[in-house]
């Protein structure tokens, strides 16, 4: 999508500081950090949210959760410790940038619920 700023990063268009790319996904480290890891899994192509996943989504969707979170989380250190993956849905989901993202945050003691 052309104004969508995600795709920008993705293509390469808008600078991101990136921790992980491949054919159909990134990740790059998330602008305003809630947590001391805090990065943005990204798929390239543009798909709104998982609400709008389709059935031919599902090879992306378990490359996203079976190869890229836990090598990510290995990576960035997190992954004996432990740490949370957010995925904002929708208005009332806190969704403000409407690009499907899942939000892997680690490096502190997490809280619940998340408010
Ligand atoms: P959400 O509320 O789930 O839609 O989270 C959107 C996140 O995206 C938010 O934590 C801030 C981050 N973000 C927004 N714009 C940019 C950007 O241009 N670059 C980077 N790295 N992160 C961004």
């Amino acid at each position: 999508m052309s104004d969508c700023i995600f795709c920008k990063i993705a293509a390469g268009e808008i600078p991101a500081q990136k921790v992980f790319e491949d054919d159909s996904v990134v990740a790059f480290r998330d602008l305003s950090p809630k947590a001391p890891v805090h990065v943005l899994i990204v798929p390239k192509k543009h798909v709104a949210s998982v609400a709008a996943f389709k059935a031919e989504d599902k090879d992306l969707a378990a490359h996203i959760f079976v190869d890229v979170v836990p090598k990510l989380a290995d990576e960035l250190g997190v992954s004996d410790a432990g740490f949370r993956l957010v995925i904002n849905t929708g208005d009332d989901g806190g969704q403000t940038v409407h690009h499907l993202h899942v939000h892997l945050l680690g490096g502190r003691k997490m809280t619940w619920p998340p408010g």
